[in-house]
Protein backbone atom coordinates (compact mmCIF):
# COMPACT_ATOMS: atom_id res chain seq x y z
CA UNK A 1 0.00 0.00 0.00
CA UNK A 2 1.70 3.20 -1.09
CA UNK A 3 -0.20 5.36 1.43
CA UNK A 4 -2.35 4.95 4.24
CA UNK A 5 -3.90 8.61 4.31
CA UNK A 6 -7.38 8.00 4.69
CA UNK A 7 -9.13 10.70 2.40
CA UNK A 8 -7.08 9.74 -0.58
CA UNK A 9 -7.80 5.81 -0.31
CA UNK A 10 -11.25 6.55 0.55
CA UNK A 11 -11.67 8.88 -2.67
CA UNK A 12 -9.79 6.49 -4.93
CA UNK A 13 -12.04 3.51 -3.55
CA UNK A 14 -15.00 5.90 -4.02
CA UNK A 15 -14.27 6.82 -7.76
CA UNK A 16 -13.01 3.29 -8.58
CA UNK A 17 -16.57 1.84 -7.71
CA UNK A 18 -18.32 4.70 -9.69
CA UNK A 19 -15.85 4.56 -12.72
CA UNK A 20 -15.42 1.12 -13.09
CA UNK A 21 -11.81 0.53 -14.40
CA UNK A 22 -9.98 -2.57 -15.56
CA UNK A 23 -7.47 -1.50 -13.14
CA UNK A 24 -5.63 1.32 -10.79
CA UNK A 25 -2.46 2.05 -10.54
CA UNK A 26 -0.69 4.07 -8.33
CA UNK A 27 1.87 6.23 -10.20
CA UNK A 28 5.28 7.37 -8.90
CA UNK A 29 6.48 9.70 -10.96
CA UNK A 30 9.44 7.32 -12.32
CA UNK A 31 11.66 7.60 -15.55
CA UNK A 32 10.61 3.92 -15.48
CA UNK A 33 6.90 4.59 -15.47
CA UNK A 34 7.30 7.33 -17.80
CA UNK A 35 9.33 5.23 -20.42
CA UNK A 36 6.56 2.49 -19.90
CA UNK A 37 3.84 4.30 -20.39
CA UNK A 38 5.27 5.97 -23.73
CA UNK A 39 6.04 2.40 -24.85
CA UNK A 40 2.53 1.38 -24.41
CA UNK A 41 1.45 3.89 -26.12
CA UNK A 42 3.45 3.83 -29.19
CA UNK A 43 2.94 0.31 -29.26
CA UNK A 44 -0.77 0.88 -29.53
CA UNK A 45 -0.18 3.99 -32.14
CA UNK A 46 -1.20 6.33 -29.89
CA UNK A 47 1.84 7.81 -29.89
CA UNK A 48 4.71 7.96 -32.79
CA UNK A 49 8.40 7.83 -31.17
CA UNK A 50 10.58 10.64 -33.19
CA UNK A 51 14.10 9.88 -34.57
CA UNK A 52 16.02 9.06 -31.54
CA UNK A 53 18.95 10.80 -33.26
CA UNK A 54 17.41 13.60 -34.00
CA UNK A 55 15.20 14.34 -31.04
CA UNK A 56 15.59 11.78 -28.39
CA UNK A 57 12.79 10.35 -26.26
CA UNK A 58 10.04 12.81 -27.92
CA UNK A 59 6.54 11.44 -28.86
CA UNK A 60 4.13 12.92 -30.87
CA UNK A 61 0.65 12.74 -30.69
CA UNK A 62 -2.87 13.85 -32.60
CA UNK A 63 -5.63 14.60 -30.49
CA UNK A 64 -9.39 14.16 -31.94
CA UNK A 65 -9.99 16.84 -34.62
CA UNK A 66 -12.82 18.12 -32.03
CA UNK A 67 -10.75 17.76 -29.07
CA UNK A 68 -8.06 20.51 -29.54
CA UNK A 69 -8.11 23.48 -27.17
CA UNK A 70 -9.77 24.44 -23.89
CA UNK A 71 -13.62 25.06 -23.83
CA UNK A 72 -14.61 27.73 -22.29
CA UNK A 73 -18.49 27.55 -22.59
CA UNK A 74 -18.27 24.03 -20.72
CA UNK A 75 -15.74 25.01 -17.87
CA UNK A 76 -17.69 25.58 -14.58
CA UNK A 77 -17.36 27.28 -10.78
CA UNK A 78 -19.86 25.34 -9.10
CA UNK A 79 -20.14 27.57 -5.92
CA UNK A 80 -22.17 26.72 -3.50
CA UNK A 81 -23.96 30.26 -4.18
CA UNK A 82 -24.43 31.44 -7.68
CA UNK A 83 -23.07 35.02 -6.98
CA UNK A 84 -20.05 33.61 -5.91
CA UNK A 85 -19.03 32.06 -9.57
CA UNK A 86 -19.52 35.87 -10.74
CA UNK A 87 -20.83 37.61 -14.03
CA UNK A 88 -17.23 36.21 -15.70
CA UNK A 89 -18.64 32.17 -15.05
CA UNK A 90 -20.64 29.65 -15.68
CA UNK A 91 -22.21 28.39 -13.18
CA UNK A 92 -24.62 25.30 -12.24
CA UNK A 93 -25.46 24.58 -8.86
CA UNK A 94 -22.70 21.59 -7.06
CA UNK A 95 -25.39 19.32 -6.60
CA UNK A 96 -27.25 19.16 -9.75
CA UNK A 97 -23.77 19.71 -11.85
CA UNK A 98 -22.33 16.84 -9.22
CA UNK A 99 -25.96 14.19 -10.25
CA UNK A 100 -24.77 15.19 -13.76
CA UNK A 101 -21.47 14.62 -13.71
CA UNK A 102 -22.29 11.18 -11.63
CA UNK A 103 -23.98 9.58 -14.17
CA UNK A 104 -22.06 10.58 -16.99
CA UNK A 105 -18.57 9.24 -14.55
CA UNK A 106 -20.39 5.80 -13.88
CA UNK A 107 -19.13 3.01 -15.68
CA UNK A 108 -16.78 5.89 -17.71
CA UNK A 109 -13.71 3.96 -17.30
CA UNK A 110 -14.74 0.28 -18.31
CA UNK A 111 -11.78 -1.23 -20.33
CA UNK A 112 -9.28 1.30 -19.59
CA UNK A 113 -6.69 1.55 -16.73
CA UNK A 114 -7.46 4.25 -13.82
CA UNK A 115 -4.04 6.20 -12.99
CA UNK A 116 -3.71 7.71 -9.37
CA UNK A 117 -1.19 10.79 -10.17
CA UNK A 118 0.68 12.12 -6.91
CA UNK A 119 1.78 15.74 -8.01
CA UNK A 120 2.98 18.67 -6.45
CA UNK A 121 2.61 22.52 -7.62
CA UNK A 122 5.47 24.42 -6.40
CA UNK A 123 8.31 22.95 -4.94
CA UNK A 124 7.97 19.70 -2.97
CA UNK A 125 7.51 20.27 0.25
CA UNK A 126 7.91 23.78 0.07
CA UNK A 127 5.26 25.70 2.46
CA UNK A 128 4.12 27.31 -1.02
CA UNK A 129 3.27 24.32 -2.48
CA UNK A 130 -0.25 23.02 -3.01
CA UNK A 131 -0.09 18.98 -2.92
CA UNK A 132 -2.63 17.42 -5.86
CA UNK A 133 -4.03 14.01 -7.22
CA UNK A 134 -5.27 13.65 -10.63
CA UNK A 135 -7.40 10.06 -11.18
CA UNK A 136 -7.38 9.90 -14.87
CA UNK A 137 -7.77 6.86 -17.72
CA UNK A 138 -5.31 8.86 -19.95
CA UNK A 139 -2.16 7.38 -20.07
CA UNK A 140 -0.96 10.58 -22.47
CA UNK A 141 -2.07 13.25 -19.30
CA UNK A 142 -0.32 10.90 -17.21
CA UNK A 143 2.98 11.44 -19.21
CA UNK A 144 2.24 15.29 -19.52
CA UNK A 145 1.65 15.48 -15.69
CA UNK A 146 5.48 14.12 -15.41
CA UNK A 147 6.65 17.09 -17.50
CA UNK A 148 4.63 19.63 -16.33
CA UNK A 149 3.86 19.28 -11.89
CA UNK A 150 6.25 17.37 -9.77
CA UNK A 151 4.87 13.64 -9.48
CA UNK A 152 6.49 12.27 -7.68
CA UNK A 153 6.47 8.93 -4.63
CA UNK A 154 7.87 11.69 -2.38
CA UNK A 155 4.22 13.08 -2.52
CA UNK A 156 2.44 10.56 -0.74
CA UNK A 157 5.24 11.17 2.33
CA UNK A 158 4.53 14.60 2.29
CA UNK A 159 0.83 13.76 2.05
CA UNK A 160 1.67 11.45 5.41
CA UNK A 161 -1.80 9.41 7.01
CA UNK A 162 -3.64 12.97 7.49
CA UNK A 163 -2.72 15.39 5.53
CA UNK A 164 -5.01 17.23 2.82
CA UNK A 165 -4.75 17.58 -0.52
CA UNK A 166 -6.71 18.79 -3.62
CA UNK A 167 -8.95 15.89 -5.30
CA UNK A 168 -8.64 16.14 -9.24
CA UNK A 169 -10.98 13.83 -11.18
CA UNK A 170 -10.41 13.16 -15.03
CA UNK A 171 -11.98 11.55 -17.59
CA UNK A 172 -11.67 10.99 -20.91
CA UNK A 173 -15.26 9.90 -20.48
CA UNK A 174 -15.02 7.40 -23.88
CA UNK A 175 -15.67 3.63 -22.21
CA UNK A 176 -14.74 0.87 -24.10
CA UNK A 177 -17.08 -2.28 -24.99
CA UNK A 178 -15.73 -6.11 -24.26
CA UNK A 179 -13.12 -6.14 -27.04
CA UNK A 180 -13.96 -2.68 -28.81
CA UNK A 181 -10.77 -1.03 -30.05
CA UNK A 182 -9.93 2.41 -28.91
CA UNK A 183 -9.63 5.32 -31.27
CA UNK A 184 -6.65 7.14 -31.29
CA UNK A 185 -7.48 9.94 -29.27
CA UNK A 186 -10.92 8.64 -27.15
CA UNK A 187 -13.18 11.60 -25.71
CA UNK A 188 -16.22 12.43 -25.42
CA UNK A 189 -18.53 15.12 -27.58
CA UNK A 190 -18.68 18.94 -26.93
CA UNK A 191 -21.92 18.47 -25.13
CA UNK A 192 -21.04 15.54 -22.57
CA UNK A 193 -17.70 17.66 -22.04
CA UNK A 194 -17.74 19.51 -18.27
CA UNK A 195 -15.06 20.81 -17.26
CA UNK A 196 -16.17 21.84 -13.08
CA UNK A 197 -14.49 23.36 -10.50
CA UNK A 198 -16.01 23.10 -6.74
CA UNK A 199 -14.49 26.15 -4.94
CA UNK A 200 -15.73 25.59 -1.34
CA UNK A 201 -14.25 21.86 -1.56
CA UNK A 202 -11.38 22.58 -3.49
CA UNK A 203 -12.55 20.08 -5.81
CA UNK A 204 -12.53 19.27 -9.51
CA UNK A 205 -14.37 17.33 -11.70
CA UNK A 206 -13.12 17.13 -15.55
CA UNK A 207 -14.96 14.88 -17.70
CA UNK A 208 -14.82 14.16 -21.63
CA UNK A 209 -11.66 16.52 -23.30
CA UNK A 210 -7.98 14.77 -23.20
CA UNK A 211 -7.06 18.36 -24.18
CA UNK A 212 -4.25 20.64 -22.25
CA UNK A 213 -6.21 22.80 -19.61
CA UNK A 214 -9.11 20.69 -19.48
CA UNK A 215 -7.46 17.43 -18.64
CA UNK A 216 -3.81 18.31 -17.45
CA UNK A 217 -5.65 19.16 -14.04
CA UNK A 218 -2.69 20.62 -11.90
CA UNK A 219 -2.80 23.92 -14.62
CA UNK A 220 -5.30 26.34 -14.92
CA UNK A 221 -7.80 24.07 -12.90
CA UNK A 222 -5.90 23.86 -9.79
CA UNK A 223 -3.17 26.21 -10.01
CA UNK A 224 -5.40 28.95 -11.33
CA UNK A 225 -9.29 28.64 -11.04
CA UNK A 226 -8.71 26.92 -7.82
CA UNK A 227 -5.66 28.43 -6.17
CA UNK A 228 -7.11 31.88 -6.84
CA UNK A 229 -10.12 31.43 -5.19
CA UNK A 230 -7.88 30.27 -2.09
CA UNK A 231 -5.93 33.24 -2.11
CA UNK A 232 -8.55 35.49 -2.42
CA UNK A 233 -10.10 34.01 1.08
CA UNK A 234 -6.32 33.95 2.12
CA UNK A 235 -4.76 36.81 1.19
CA UNK A 236 -2.44 35.99 -1.89
CA UNK A 237 -2.73 35.79 -5.71
CA UNK A 238 -2.84 33.18 -8.21
CA UNK A 239 -2.28 34.87 -11.82
CA UNK A 240 -1.42 33.83 -15.52
CA UNK A 241 1.20 35.73 -15.87
CA UNK A 242 5.38 34.35 -16.97
CA UNK A 243 7.82 35.43 -14.26
CA UNK A 244 11.28 36.20 -15.40
CA UNK A 245 14.00 38.06 -14.49
CA UNK A 246 15.81 41.09 -16.57
CA UNK A 247 19.48 42.00 -15.55
CA UNK A 248 20.60 45.19 -17.01
CA UNK A 249 24.59 45.69 -17.60
CA UNK A 250 25.73 47.00 -14.47
CA UNK A 251 24.61 43.84 -13.14
CA UNK A 252 21.33 44.96 -11.52
CA UNK A 253 18.29 42.12 -11.13
CA UNK A 254 14.96 43.39 -11.82
CA UNK A 255 11.85 40.56 -11.86
CA UNK A 256 9.27 41.56 -14.17
CA UNK A 257 5.35 39.20 -13.90
CA UNK A 258 3.57 40.08 -17.27
CA UNK A 259 -0.03 38.80 -17.44
CA UNK A 260 -1.20 38.52 -21.30
CA UNK A 261 -4.11 36.21 -22.58
CA UNK A 262 -3.56 32.94 -23.94
CA UNK A 263 -1.54 32.53 -26.99
CA UNK A 264 -0.50 36.32 -26.66
CA UNK A 265 2.79 35.98 -26.31
CA UNK A 266 3.87 35.08 -22.67
CA UNK A 267 6.26 32.38 -23.21
CA UNK A 268 8.15 34.07 -25.80
CA UNK A 269 8.36 37.30 -23.43
CA UNK A 270 9.46 34.71 -20.66
CA UNK A 271 12.52 33.28 -22.57
CA UNK A 272 13.31 36.60 -24.60
CA UNK A 273 16.49 36.90 -25.75
CA UNK A 274 17.78 40.52 -25.68
CA UNK A 275 18.38 42.69 -28.93
CA UNK A 276 20.30 45.68 -26.79
CA UNK A 277 23.61 44.60 -25.58
CA UNK A 278 24.02 43.88 -21.51
CA UNK A 279 20.74 43.73 -21.31
CA UNK A 280 19.56 39.53 -20.33
CA UNK A 281 16.20 38.10 -19.64
CA UNK A 282 16.02 34.95 -17.43
CA UNK A 283 12.69 32.50 -17.37
CA UNK A 284 11.34 32.04 -14.00
CA UNK A 285 7.51 30.73 -15.19
CA UNK A 286 6.10 31.19 -18.30
CA UNK A 287 1.78 30.81 -17.63
CA UNK A 288 1.37 30.81 -13.57
CA UNK A 289 2.51 33.21 -10.78
CA UNK A 290 1.68 32.48 -7.32
CA UNK A 291 2.91 35.74 -4.98
CA UNK A 292 2.86 36.12 -1.49
CA UNK A 293 3.74 39.73 0.44
CA UNK A 294 7.33 38.91 1.78
CA UNK A 295 8.81 39.96 5.36
CA UNK A 296 9.66 42.91 4.06
CA UNK A 297 6.71 44.35 2.45
CA UNK A 298 7.63 43.16 -0.88
CA UNK A 299 5.55 41.13 -3.30
CA UNK A 300 7.49 37.66 -4.12
CA UNK A 301 6.67 35.31 -6.86
CA UNK A 302 6.77 31.17 -7.55
CA UNK A 303 6.04 29.50 -10.68
CA UNK A 304 3.92 26.46 -9.60
CA UNK A 305 4.64 24.52 -12.63
CA UNK A 306 7.48 22.24 -13.71
CA UNK A 307 7.76 22.73 -17.57
CA UNK A 308 6.11 24.50 -20.30
CA UNK A 309 2.83 23.58 -22.37
CA UNK A 310 3.41 26.13 -25.03
CA UNK A 311 2.15 27.17 -28.54
CA UNK A 312 4.13 25.50 -31.21
CA UNK A 313 3.23 27.77 -34.35
CA UNK A 314 5.39 30.44 -35.30
CA UNK A 315 8.19 29.12 -33.03
CA UNK A 316 11.65 29.45 -34.21
CA UNK A 317 15.27 29.79 -33.88
CA UNK A 318 14.09 33.77 -34.89
CA UNK A 319 10.97 33.96 -32.67
CA UNK A 320 12.04 31.92 -29.57
CA UNK A 321 15.26 30.05 -29.67
CA UNK A 322 15.57 29.30 -26.10
CA UNK A 323 11.59 27.57 -26.44
CA UNK A 324 13.16 25.72 -29.45
CA UNK A 325 16.38 24.16 -27.54
CA UNK A 326 13.66 23.21 -24.57
CA UNK A 327 12.13 20.81 -27.01
CA UNK A 328 15.10 18.73 -28.50
CA UNK A 329 14.89 15.54 -26.00
CA UNK A 330 12.21 14.37 -23.73
CA UNK A 331 9.26 16.27 -24.97
CA UNK A 332 6.13 15.74 -26.22
CA UNK A 333 4.26 17.51 -29.28
CA UNK A 334 0.34 17.70 -29.75
CA UNK A 335 -1.04 17.81 -33.25
CA UNK A 336 1.99 19.03 -35.29
CA UNK A 337 3.11 17.80 -38.21
CA UNK A 338 5.60 14.49 -38.04
CA UNK A 339 7.84 14.82 -41.30
CA UNK A 340 8.86 12.03 -43.20
CA UNK A 341 12.15 11.68 -41.50
CA UNK A 342 10.06 11.39 -38.21
CA UNK A 343 11.19 14.75 -36.90
CA UNK A 344 8.35 17.53 -35.78
CA UNK A 345 7.14 20.14 -37.79
CA UNK A 346 4.96 23.30 -37.30
CA UNK A 347 4.02 26.81 -39.64
CA UNK A 348 6.28 29.45 -39.25
CA UNK A 349 9.03 26.65 -37.23
CA UNK A 350 12.08 28.17 -39.70
CA UNK A 351 13.03 25.03 -40.71
CA UNK A 352 12.73 23.06 -44.46
CA UNK A 353 9.37 21.04 -44.56
CA UNK A 354 9.22 18.25 -47.35
CA UNK A 355 6.07 16.79 -45.93
CA UNK A 356 5.06 14.01 -43.34
CA UNK A 357 1.55 13.29 -41.33
CA UNK A 358 -0.53 16.43 -40.39
CA UNK A 359 -2.41 16.96 -37.42
CA UNK A 360 -5.54 15.12 -38.51
CA UNK A 361 -2.86 12.51 -39.55
CA UNK A 362 -3.15 12.72 -43.39
CA UNK A 363 0.05 12.34 -45.80
CA UNK A 364 0.74 15.91 -45.97
CA UNK A 365 3.13 18.58 -48.32
CA UNK A 366 3.61 22.20 -47.51
CA UNK A 367 1.58 24.21 -50.04
CA UNK A 368 -1.54 21.74 -49.93
CA UNK A 369 -4.77 23.03 -50.68
CA UNK A 370 -8.04 21.88 -49.93
CA UNK A 371 -11.27 21.69 -52.38
CA UNK A 372 -11.99 25.86 -51.86
CA UNK A 373 -8.17 26.33 -52.60
CA UNK A 374 -7.54 27.46 -49.30
CA UNK A 375 -3.86 25.94 -47.87
CA UNK A 376 -4.37 23.25 -45.53
CA UNK A 377 -2.22 23.49 -42.44
CA UNK A 378 0.07 21.09 -41.04
CA UNK A 379 -0.13 21.48 -37.34
CA UNK A 380 -3.52 22.87 -36.07
CA UNK A 381 -2.72 26.58 -34.45
CA UNK A 382 -3.30 25.79 -31.00
CA UNK A 383 -0.82 22.95 -31.78
CA UNK A 384 1.62 22.34 -28.15
CA UNK A 385 4.93 21.54 -26.97
CA UNK A 386 5.14 20.01 -23.62
CA UNK A 387 8.76 20.60 -22.47
CA UNK A 388 10.54 20.07 -18.87
CA UNK A 389 11.26 24.06 -17.59
CA UNK A 390 15.02 22.59 -16.76
CA UNK A 391 15.71 22.05 -20.29
CA UNK A 392 15.93 25.79 -21.26
CA UNK A 393 19.15 27.20 -21.81
CA UNK A 394 17.63 30.43 -19.74
CA UNK A 395 15.92 28.92 -17.18
CA UNK A 396 17.20 30.87 -13.96
CA UNK A 397 19.15 29.57 -11.09
CA UNK A 398 16.31 30.48 -8.61
CA UNK A 399 13.30 29.67 -10.66
CA UNK A 400 12.54 26.48 -8.16
CA UNK A 401 13.63 28.69 -5.22
CA UNK A 402 10.88 28.24 -2.21
CA UNK A 403 11.07 31.91 -1.61
CA UNK A 404 10.63 32.87 -4.92
CA UNK A 405 11.72 36.15 -6.08
CA UNK A 406 10.47 39.95 -5.41
CA UNK A 407 8.47 41.31 -8.55
CA UNK A 408 9.29 44.95 -9.28
CA UNK A 409 6.88 45.43 -12.47
CA UNK A 410 3.70 43.97 -13.31
CA UNK A 411 2.60 44.01 -17.37
CA UNK A 412 -0.75 44.04 -18.57
CA UNK A 413 -1.50 43.57 -22.13
CA UNK A 414 -3.65 41.28 -24.91
CA UNK A 415 -3.67 41.29 -28.63
CA UNK A 416 -4.83 44.83 -30.32
CA UNK A 417 -4.29 45.45 -33.68
CA UNK A 418 -5.40 48.76 -33.23
CA UNK A 419 -5.73 51.74 -30.81
CA UNK A 420 -3.73 50.33 -27.54
CA UNK A 421 0.35 51.49 -27.78
CA UNK A 422 3.27 50.39 -27.22
CA UNK A 423 4.06 50.99 -24.09
CA UNK A 424 1.92 53.24 -21.18
CA UNK A 425 2.76 53.50 -17.44
CA UNK A 426 -0.13 53.55 -14.72
CA UNK A 427 0.21 56.95 -13.13
CA UNK A 428 -0.28 54.79 -9.33
CA UNK A 429 -0.74 51.03 -8.96
CA UNK A 430 -4.85 51.35 -8.22
CA UNK A 431 -4.47 53.06 -11.82
CA UNK A 432 -2.75 50.29 -12.63
CA UNK A 433 -5.70 47.49 -11.18
CA UNK A 434 -8.06 49.94 -13.50
CA UNK A 435 -5.52 48.92 -16.18
CA UNK A 436 -5.65 45.51 -16.14
CA UNK A 437 -8.75 45.16 -15.08
CA UNK A 438 -10.48 46.88 -18.48
CA UNK A 439 -7.74 44.93 -20.34
CA UNK A 440 -9.08 43.58 -23.55
CA UNK A 441 -7.77 41.05 -26.35
CA UNK A 442 -8.42 39.80 -29.98
CA UNK A 443 -9.42 35.80 -29.64
CA UNK A 444 -6.44 33.15 -30.31
CA UNK A 445 -6.90 29.49 -31.08
CA UNK A 446 -6.62 28.46 -27.40
CA UNK A 447 -10.02 28.30 -26.82
CA UNK A 448 -12.33 26.74 -29.07
CA UNK A 449 -15.67 28.65 -28.37
CA UNK A 450 -14.59 32.27 -28.06
CA UNK A 451 -16.77 34.91 -30.16
CA UNK A 452 -14.67 36.48 -32.66
CA UNK A 453 -14.54 40.06 -31.76
CA UNK A 454 -12.74 41.67 -29.00
CA UNK A 455 -13.65 40.57 -25.27
CA UNK A 456 -12.52 42.49 -22.02
CA UNK A 457 -10.48 39.87 -20.44
CA UNK A 458 -9.28 41.40 -16.94
CA UNK A 459 -5.67 40.46 -15.97
CA UNK A 460 -5.82 37.58 -18.88
CA UNK A 461 -7.70 35.99 -16.08
CA UNK A 462 -11.48 35.95 -17.87
CA UNK A 463 -11.60 31.86 -17.70
CA UNK A 464 -9.54 31.42 -14.82
CA UNK A 465 -10.68 33.38 -11.80
CA UNK A 466 -12.58 30.79 -10.06
CA UNK A 467 -14.65 33.34 -7.90
CA UNK A 468 -16.41 36.48 -8.52
CA UNK A 469 -15.05 39.08 -10.85
CA UNK A 470 -16.28 42.11 -9.01
CA UNK A 471 -13.98 40.59 -5.74
CA UNK A 472 -11.24 39.90 -7.70
CA UNK A 473 -11.07 42.94 -8.83
CA UNK A 474 -11.52 43.96 -4.99
CA UNK A 475 -8.67 41.79 -3.83
CA UNK A 476 -6.04 43.60 -6.30
CA UNK A 477 -7.21 46.87 -4.87
CA UNK A 478 -6.43 45.16 -1.32
CA UNK A 479 -3.18 43.44 -2.35
CA UNK A 480 -1.98 47.24 -3.60
CA UNK A 481 -3.04 48.50 -0.09
CA UNK A 482 -0.91 45.72 1.36
CA UNK A 483 1.57 46.70 -0.31
CA UNK A 484 1.78 50.22 -0.15
CA UNK A 485 5.33 51.97 -1.76
CA UNK A 486 6.56 48.62 -2.28
CA UNK A 487 4.14 47.44 -4.96
CA UNK A 488 5.56 46.73 -7.98
CA UNK A 489 4.87 49.71 -10.80
CA UNK A 490 2.45 48.93 -13.74
CA UNK A 491 2.57 48.63 -17.08
CA UNK A 492 0.51 47.62 -20.05
CA UNK A 493 1.98 46.73 -23.68
CA UNK A 494 0.79 46.11 -26.92
CA UNK A 495 3.29 43.89 -29.08
CA UNK A 496 0.54 43.06 -31.99
CA UNK A 497 -0.34 46.24 -33.65
CA UNK A 498 -0.75 46.75 -37.24
CA UNK A 499 -0.77 49.27 -40.04
CA UNK A 500 -4.00 49.58 -41.76
CA UNK A 501 -2.57 47.16 -44.84
CA UNK A 502 -2.09 44.16 -41.90
CA UNK A 503 1.28 44.47 -41.00
CA UNK A 504 2.83 44.38 -37.91
CA UNK A 505 4.27 48.06 -36.35
CA UNK A 506 6.66 46.29 -34.45
CA UNK A 507 9.26 43.44 -34.67
CA UNK A 508 8.57 42.02 -31.50
CA UNK A 509 10.05 39.25 -29.96
CA UNK A 510 13.72 40.11 -28.78
CA UNK A 511 12.97 43.76 -29.35
CA UNK A 512 10.68 43.69 -26.98
CA UNK A 513 13.72 44.13 -24.37
CA UNK A 514 14.00 47.78 -25.26
CA UNK A 515 10.22 47.82 -23.63
CA UNK A 516 11.47 45.99 -20.94
CA UNK A 517 14.73 47.95 -20.54
CA UNK A 518 12.26 51.66 -20.58
CA UNK A 519 10.41 50.27 -17.45
CA UNK A 520 13.30 49.63 -15.43
CA UNK A 521 14.86 52.75 -16.19
CA UNK A 522 11.31 54.08 -15.39
CA UNK A 523 11.32 52.50 -11.60
CA UNK A 524 15.09 53.38 -10.97
CA UNK A 525 13.66 57.24 -12.22
CA UNK A 526 16.70 57.67 -15.18
CA UNK A 527 14.17 58.52 -17.68
CA UNK A 528 11.09 60.55 -17.90
CA UNK A 529 7.88 60.07 -19.16
CA UNK A 530 5.33 61.94 -21.30
CA UNK A 531 1.97 62.35 -19.54
CA UNK A 532 -1.04 61.46 -21.85
CA UNK A 533 -4.95 60.77 -21.01
CA UNK A 534 -4.22 57.01 -20.54
CA UNK A 535 -1.25 57.17 -18.84
CA UNK A 536 2.71 57.99 -18.98
CA UNK A 537 5.01 57.13 -22.10
CA UNK A 538 8.14 57.17 -23.49
CA UNK A 539 9.70 60.80 -24.09
CA UNK A 540 11.26 61.00 -27.32
CA UNK A 541 14.64 59.29 -27.58
CA UNK A 542 14.19 57.64 -24.22
CA UNK A 543 12.83 54.21 -25.59
CA UNK A 544 15.90 52.33 -26.61
CA UNK A 545 15.69 51.92 -30.47
CA UNK A 546 19.52 51.48 -31.13
CA UNK A 547 20.07 49.35 -34.37
CA UNK A 548 16.54 49.17 -34.76
CA UNK A 549 14.81 49.45 -38.32
CA UNK A 550 11.84 51.51 -37.88
CA UNK A 551 10.71 53.95 -39.71
CA UNK A 552 9.18 57.82 -37.99
CA UNK A 553 5.99 57.29 -39.32
CA UNK A 554 5.45 53.39 -37.91
CA UNK A 555 6.99 54.97 -34.69
CA UNK A 556 4.36 57.70 -34.69
CA UNK A 557 1.66 55.41 -35.10
CA UNK A 558 2.47 52.71 -32.95
CA UNK A 559 2.80 55.17 -29.71
CA UNK A 560 0.04 57.27 -31.45
CA UNK A 561 -3.34 57.48 -28.79
CA UNK A 562 -5.79 58.52 -29.94
CA UNK A 563 -8.11 60.14 -27.72
CA UNK A 564 -11.53 59.64 -29.85
CA UNK A 565 -10.48 56.01 -30.28
CA UNK A 566 -10.24 56.09 -26.51
CA UNK A 567 -13.44 58.23 -25.69
CA UNK A 568 -15.82 56.25 -27.80
CA UNK A 569 -14.45 52.42 -25.93
CA UNK A 570 -15.55 54.09 -22.87
CA UNK A 571 -19.13 53.72 -23.54
CA UNK A 572 -17.72 49.62 -23.84
CA UNK A 573 -16.09 49.71 -20.53
CA UNK A 574 -19.11 51.14 -18.65
CA UNK A 575 -21.34 48.49 -19.90
CA UNK A 576 -18.66 46.06 -18.96
CA UNK A 577 -17.72 46.91 -15.55
CA UNK A 578 -22.05 47.47 -14.84
CA UNK A 579 -22.27 43.70 -15.12
CA UNK A 580 -20.16 43.53 -11.79
CA UNK A 581 -23.43 45.30 -9.67
CA UNK A 582 -22.67 46.12 -6.39
CA UNK A 583 -19.47 43.76 -6.16
CA UNK A 584 -17.69 46.59 -8.45
CA UNK A 585 -15.55 48.59 -5.76
CA UNK A 586 -15.62 52.45 -5.72
CA UNK A 587 -12.19 52.47 -6.26
CA UNK A 588 -12.83 50.91 -10.35
CA UNK A 589 -15.62 53.42 -10.57
CA UNK A 590 -13.25 56.46 -9.36
CA UNK A 591 -10.31 55.21 -11.67
CA UNK A 592 -13.02 55.15 -14.63
CA UNK A 593 -14.25 58.75 -13.93
CA UNK A 594 -11.32 59.96 -13.79
CA UNK A 595 -9.88 57.95 -16.84
CA UNK A 596 -13.68 60.11 -18.47
CA UNK A 597 -12.29 63.47 -17.23
CA UNK A 598 -8.97 63.00 -18.12
CA UNK A 599 -10.04 62.23 -22.12
CA UNK A 600 -11.83 65.36 -21.75
P1 LIG B 1 -0.60 30.36 -23.65
O1 LIG B 1 0.35 29.22 -23.51
O2 LIG B 1 -1.82 30.00 -24.44
O3 LIG B 1 -0.97 30.96 -22.34
O4 LIG B 1 0.11 31.46 -24.60
P2 LIG B 1 1.28 32.51 -24.37
O5 LIG B 1 0.75 33.75 -23.76
O6 LIG B 1 2.43 31.86 -23.68
O7 LIG B 1 1.68 32.90 -25.87
P3 LIG B 1 2.99 32.55 -26.73
O8 LIG B 1 4.22 33.17 -26.17
O9 LIG B 1 3.03 31.08 -26.94
O10 LIG B 1 2.67 33.29 -28.10
C1 LIG B 1 1.51 33.01 -28.84
C2 LIG B 1 1.65 33.49 -30.25
O11 LIG B 1 1.96 34.88 -30.30
C3 LIG B 1 2.74 32.76 -31.03
O12 LIG B 1 2.28 32.49 -32.33
C4 LIG B 1 3.86 33.77 -31.07
O13 LIG B 1 4.68 33.61 -32.19
C5 LIG B 1 3.12 35.11 -31.07
N1 LIG B 1 3.93 36.17 -30.43
C6 LIG B 1 4.52 36.12 -29.21
N2 LIG B 1 5.22 37.26 -28.96
C7 LIG B 1 5.04 38.05 -30.03
C8 LIG B 1 5.51 39.37 -30.37
O14 LIG B 1 6.23 40.03 -29.63
N3 LIG B 1 5.10 39.86 -31.58
C9 LIG B 1 4.30 39.15 -32.43
N4 LIG B 1 3.94 39.71 -33.58
N5 LIG B 1 3.86 37.91 -32.15
C10 LIG B 1 4.23 37.37 -30.97
C1 LIG C 1 -3.84 28.76 -22.11
O1 LIG C 1 -4.80 28.55 -22.86
O2 LIG C 1 -3.71 29.82 -21.46
C2 LIG C 1 -2.78 27.74 -21.99
C3 LIG C 1 -2.98 26.44 -22.65
O3 LIG C 1 -1.79 27.98 -21.33
S1 LIG C 1 -3.97 25.37 -21.70
O4 LIG C 1 -3.08 24.63 -20.80
O5 LIG C 1 -4.65 24.46 -22.62
O6 LIG C 1 -4.91 26.12 -20.91
MN1 LIG D 1 -1.82 30.14 -20.57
Amino acid sequence: MVTKNKKLLDWVAEVEKMCNPNSVVWCDGSKEEYDRLSNEMVASGMAVRLDETKRPNCLAFNSDPSDVARVEGRTYIASLKEEDAGPLNNWIDPVELKKTMTELYTGCMKGRTMYVIPFSMGPLGSPIAKIGFEITDSPYVVLNMHIMARVSAKVYGILGEDGDFIPCLHSVGSPLEEGQKDSRWPCAPIEKKYIAHFPEENLIWSFGSGYGGNALLGKKCLALRIASAMAYREGWMAEHMLILRLTNPEGKKFHIAAAFPSACGKTNLAMLQSTIDGWKVETIGDDIAWMKQGEDGRLYAINPENGFFGVAPGTSEASNPMALASVNKNAIFTNCVVTDDNDIWWEEMGVECTGGTDWKGNPWKPGMKDEDGKEIKGAHPNSRFTAPASQCPVICEDWENPAGVPIDIFVFGGRRSNTIPLVHQAFDFSHGVYMGATAASEPTAAALDVAQKLRFDPFAMKPFIGYHGGDYMKHWFEMGNKLGDKAPACFYVNWFRKTSDGKWLWPGFGDNSRVLKWMCERVEGKVGAIETPIGLMPKEGELDLSGLDISAEDYAELMKVDKELFKASLAEAEEYLAQFGDKLPDEMKKQFENLKSRLG
